[in-house]
């Protein structure tokens, strides 16, 4: 009983920091609050960079928030 409560607890907690995170990772690159994450903001994480030319689906050379999403999701 006290098992299962304390594995949901940590799932649940897990779940919150996940979520705060990837909110967090994009306003965080988005230097100037644009809602775009432009290549030299990108480049600021080397992971983020490599992707940008995947993530970048409609090529402006830039990301949004929405483009931004299948990066997290591919994490
Ligand atoms: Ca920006
Ligand atoms: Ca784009």
């Amino acid at each position: 009983m006290q098992i299962t409560y304390v594995f949901a607890l940590t799932l649940g907690m897990f779940t919150c920091a996940l979520a705060f995170a990837s909110e967090v990772d994009f306003a965080l690159l988005d230097d100037n609050s644009d809602g775009l994450i432009s290549r030299s903001e990108a480049a600021k994480v080397s992971l983020v960079a490599d992707a940008f030319k995947r993530l970048d689906t409609n090529r402006d050379g830039a990301l949004s928030a929405k483009e931004f999403k299948h990066f997290n999701k591919h994490l």
